[in-house]
């Protein structure tokens, strides 16, 4: 049966998509459509309390024992000390590694999230919210600029988790305000992350469930409104 994936086609989803496919790993995916509210069922709340997307049930895990892993930063963690493949064996390039994994995670993600979130999605349009995120957006993609521009991967020579980590976020500056041409070292790092083939495997999974079109009434409720504030 191999890993069991609970996922859905975002960039939180891809990451953990696009480690499984680099490592050859089976897996099967339990699609959680979070904008018909999927994410609130009690067999998502038993592996998860965050209700968020991924999150894996490993039944060879540490020890033999089955695990359940939500946090898709620790779900990469996860996967790369299994294989001992995708993090780096020098001790201070595995460091620099998580660095940029943490950076990603405490930074790039929440950050690009809020800018969609008052960009795309909310229903006033506040300036202060909107350029608040739009300028953080812009700091963080000048600070990968200058990782890259001298570093062909964030953790160094070598590709890892910290790029399958930050690369779904990133690989469309454009659609959030940022110029590429500002961002030679991105560019070129995009290009050489985006042409791996396990890459563009993985963000294809589930692809044929993404969303088109405008968000609908329901979606809105089921990822903004008031369900997600329920106690569970
Ligand atoms: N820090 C979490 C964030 C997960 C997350 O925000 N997932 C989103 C999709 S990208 C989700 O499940 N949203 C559903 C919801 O907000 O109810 C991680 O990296 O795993």
């Amino acid at each position: 049966m191999g890993i069991e994936v609970w996922s859905w086609p975002t960039p939180n989803g891809h990451k953990v998509h696009i480690a499984l496919e680099e490592l050859g790993l089976p897996y099967t995916i339990v699609p959680v459509n979070i904008g018909a509210g999927e994410q609130f069922r009690p067999e998502f709340l038993a592996i998860t309390p965050n209700h968020r997307i991924p999150a894996i049930v490993d039944t060879d895990g540490p020890g033999g024992e089955t695990i359940r892993l939500f946090e898709s930063g620790a779900i990469l963690i996860y996967l790369a000390e299994k294989t001992g493949r995708l993090i780096p064996a020098d001790p201070a390039q595995r460091y620099a590694c998580l660095q940029w994994l943490m950076f990603q995670m405490g930074g790039v993600g929440p950050m690009f999230g809020q800018y969609n979130h008052f960009h795309n999605y909310a229903p006033e349009k506040l300036p202060y919210a909107i350029n608040r995120y739009a300028q953080e957006v812009r700091r963080l993609y000048r600070v990968l600029e200058k990782r890259l521009a001298e570093s062909e991967y964030l953790a160094g020579p070598e590709y890892s988790i910290a790029d399958i980590a930050t690369y779904p976020w990133t690989r469309f500056p454009e659609r959030r305000g940022v110029d590429p041409a500002e961002l030679p070292g991105v560019r070129r790092w995009l290009e050489a992350v985006g042409t791996r083939p396990a890459v563009q495997r993985g963000v294809a999974v589930l692809a044929e469930r993404q969303r088109k079109g405008s968000i609908t009434d329901a979606e809105r409720e089921n990822l903004f409104g008031s369900r997600q504030f329920e106690a569970r």
